[in-house]
């Protein structure tokens, strides 16, 4: 097993013939989320993202767009690399599927499960659907006009052809073994049962390769074949790490403490394939796959036919990069399905951020400096309200370690705004504004320990909103090298004299344009 403090995280690799929608944004803002908290826990932490750029579809792509396939992947793979810049994402390394390290581990793969007699040449023949790249059983499939599609609507082609296969039939008894003994290796637990119950019914053998196409990764040994799409994308989440080097320092670091983050339409192939070829290969299982939902817009389903596919960019420019991470952070629990409305997004950043969390840290910033001279008052004696309310931070965190231990990201976040909801009780119970004429140093004490609840507050939410919690840490005089968990602690409780800043707002109230776009 890994050391303790070591954490490593993926997206998934996202396909290059499509633009970054929400759905890509949602993952990766999930994962960034959760490699910020493990480094402020004190975590060495990996995170890896990137593009999945071979396959029928992506070729079929680009020459639609009159393009070759390799420009065609250059072009759109830096759409995403910018997305995760724009999302400010965290990540430690972007891996292309095309890249010269991925091709060399693919092909070192393929040759271990090869000479471990997991593979073999045979005929494949069945109804093939481009768009989903999945082939189906006749009775999957159905008639629609005179059309073939298969479960999902796509059109279906009967396809035969030469294949390599994996023998996944023989694994079946051993995931289950697997899965009884890990019992978080796939969460939510609900989905577990969904992976289990399909291998129970029989897993056979999964072909790997393909002839009718040449955008893929050449099988060592017969280059006729290019291979299949699912064991290329897999092996990125250990071509990143130096595989087939074993050896090497990332992988010996942080491999099998993989938690690989997905959407719930890729867990089969994350759950049942992944665990499956790497134990044939006589290599180690990840820790965790969880698997979240899937946003719909306004109640319905996203897709391009629709025309109702939300754009991350706008979204972010419409609300605010932290309020959109905030957002689809908050508004379902991880793992569940949920609903984007403006009026849901507009009502949390105009209720949680900008009337309690904002307000909080505004009104306590601006009773210090019209009172104070801007200067950190000294409190005097402690009360039992402001210890609990000093308290309850650490006592948060301790509970939102917890739960992103088991990516309930969600939780963490209720369980941070219950405490924001604390202190907005404190202020209004204390009413510094009224000791301000019965009991100055009174005052002063409330005064205090508010700025110092905001500090911890602000260190807590960082891995959800680090541009903002950065600037509310400078508004307190917290020093940069004193943000990480360890240093929500009284220890480093903000200095009395401390000189601070004009304060100012963080969280503005989102007003309506009268020409808004929806999203
Ligand atoms: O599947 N809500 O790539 P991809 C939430 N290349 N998530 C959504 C969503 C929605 N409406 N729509 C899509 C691939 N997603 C493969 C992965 S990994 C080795 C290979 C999610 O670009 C979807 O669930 O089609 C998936 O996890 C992710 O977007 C990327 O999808």
């Amino acid at each position: 097993m890994s050391a303790d403090k070591t954490f490593y995280i993926t997206t998934p690799i996202y396909y290059v013939n499509d633009k970054p929608h929400i759905g890509h944004a949602y993952t990766t803002i999930a994962c960034d989320v959760m490699a910020r908290f493990k480094r402020q826990d004190g975590y060495d932490v990996r995170f890896l993202s990137g593009t999945d750029e071979h396959g029928e579809k992506v070729a079929k792509s680009a020459a639609a767009a009159g393009k070759s396939v390799q420009a065609f992947c250059d072009e759109n793979a830096q759409k995403f690399r910018d997305l995760v810049k724009t999302l400010n994402a965290s990540n430690d390394d972007f891996i292309r599927t095309t890249e010269p390290r991925h091709i060399t581990a693919c092909q070192a793969l393929w040759t271990t499960l090869e000479e471990n007699g997991q593979i073999y040449l045979g005929n494949y023949a069945g109804w093939y659907s481009i768009r989903d790249e999945a082939f189906y059983g006749e009775d999957e499939t159905r008639m629609e006009g005179a059309q073939r599609v298969g479960p999902t609507g796509a059109p279906v082609e009967w396809v035969q052809e030469p294949s390599y296969f994996f023998k996944l039939s023989e694994w079946g008894d051993k995931l289950l073994a697997y899965y009884d003994k890990h019992p978080d290796f796939i969460l939510p637990h609900t989905r577990r049962n969904e992976v289990a119950s399909f291998i129970r019914q029989g897993l056979t053998d999964l072909s790997v390769s393909r002839t009718s196409f040449d955008w893929g990764v050449p099988v060592p040994g017969n280059p006729n074949h290019v291979m299949y799409v699912w064991i290329d994308a897999l092996t990125n989440y250990i071509t990143a790490l130096g595989y087939p080097d074993t050896e090497a320092a990332l992988y010996r670091q942080f491999w099998p403490s993989a938690h690989h983050i997905i959407g719930k339409d890729i867990l089969r192939f994350h759950a049942v394939y992944w665990p499956a070829f790497l134990m044939a290969a006589g290599l180690d299982v990840p820790e965790r796959v969880f698997a979240h939902g899937w946003w719909t817009n306004e109640g319905q389903k996203i897709s391009k036919s629709l025309g109702n596919v939300i754009d991350p960019l706008q979204l972010i420019e419409t609300y605010g990069l932290d309020q959109t991470r905030y957002f689809l952070m908050r508004e379902i629990s991880f793992g569940g399905d949920g609903d984007f409305s403006p009026r849901a997004m507009v009502q949390r950043i105009n209720s949680d951020l900008a009337n309690d969390f904002g307000n909080l840290a505004q009104r306590i910033l601006s009773m210090i400096a019209k009172n104070c001279g801007g200067v950190v008052p000294a409190p005097g004696p402690q009360t039992a309200d402001d210890t609990t309310l000093l308290n309850a931070p650490l006592a948060a965190l301790g509970d939102m370690r917890a739960a992103m231990d088991a990516q309930q990201i969600h939780f963490s976040l209720n369980r941070l705004f219950e405490v924001v909801g604390e202190a907005n009780k404190y202020v209004d119970t204390q009413a510094p504004w009224a000791l301000k004429k019965t009991d100055p140093a009174r005052m002063e004490s409330v005064l205090y320990t508010v700025a110092e609840t905001v500090r911890r507050l602000a260190i807590l939410a960082q891995p959800v909103m680090p541009g903002s919690m950065a600037r509310m840490l400078d508004l307190v005089a917290s020093a940069p090298g004193e943000r990480s968990f360890a240093h929500v602690d009284g220890a480093f409780a903000i200095k009395p004299g401390t000189v601070l800043p004009a304060p100012q707002g963080i969280f503005p109230r989102y007003v309506e344009k009268a020409s808004e776009p929806t999203a």
